[in-house]
């Protein structure tokens, strides 16, 4: 009986640890890393956050969106005098970097930030009350700051992201980013801390969305992280 408990126990404990990827450090150990960069795991399974981001999506977004991202860095860095740095020491010269780098720097982080703040809406509490009364603060209430979001993705002509950034001096704001750019790139107009972000590439939404980023962006509130979301510095 003790034996059999044990087994059990042993089997739990280990399915534990293979799923607790914990989010924060997760960024914290893409944020730390040099060449050679490397594909992080997701932290959870692609059928996750299922039905709202479909599975298949998930896989190819992941193995071969993302992962073309960091292998296409490892090759504009090579060689280069970029090929020593973080990420973050990389977007703030992003002014002066190749194309190449800057792009692929930022689609490196930008998906695995997204990853990190996502979560499957089963046993999901959303956010806090006090996460909540920041929000209406800044922005009214949560559906204005939920218009607003969708209404700054469904804005972005072509590619990019949208975020929620906490700015230099303490204040919400929701900003979009062209392409890979990211609100820690020192040419981006308003920078900040991300908190949230939302791929609006079609890439993120099309096999199940089709056209209709729209839906996209609503369905996208259901797989949010709100606990990282707030444990973010
Ligand atoms: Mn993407």
């Amino acid at each position: 009986m003790q034996k059999i408990f044990l087994l059990c126990l042993g089997t739990v404990l280990s399915v534990n640890s293979l799923d607790a990827v914990q989010p924060t450090s997760y960024m914290q150990q893409v944020d730390q890393e040099k060449a050679t960069f490397t594909l992080p795991p997701l932290p959870y399974a692609y059928d996750a956050l299922e039905p709202f981001f479909d599975a298949r999506t998930m896989d190819i977004h992941h193995n071969r969106h993302h992962a073309t991202y960091v292998n296409n860095l490892n090759k504009s860095i090579a060689g280069t005098k970029w090929q020593s740095n973080t990420l973050l020491e990389l977007f703030s010269a992003a002014s002066t970097l190749p194309a190449a780098v800057r792009n692929n720097a930022g689609g490196h982080w930008n998906h695995s930030f997204y990853w990190s703040i996502l979560k499957s809406a089963k046993d999901n509490p959303g956010m806090s009350q006090k996460m909540q009364a920041e929000i209406e603060k800044y922005f009214g209430s949560v559906d204005a700051f939920k218009a607003l979001f969708k209404k700054t993705g469904l804005e972005r002509l072509g590619s990019g992201w949208t975020w929620l950034i906490r700015t230099n001096n303490g204040a919400l704001q929701v900003i979009s980013t062209p392409n890979q750019d990211n609100p820690l790139m020192d040419t981006n107009e308003v920078r900040g801390t991300p908190l949230l972000v939302c791929d609006v590439w079609e890439h993120a939404y099309y096999l199940k969305y089709l056209n209709k980023r729209d839906d996209f962006l609503d369905a996208f509130w259901n797989v949010v992280n709100w606990q990282q979301v707030e444990d973010i510095k």
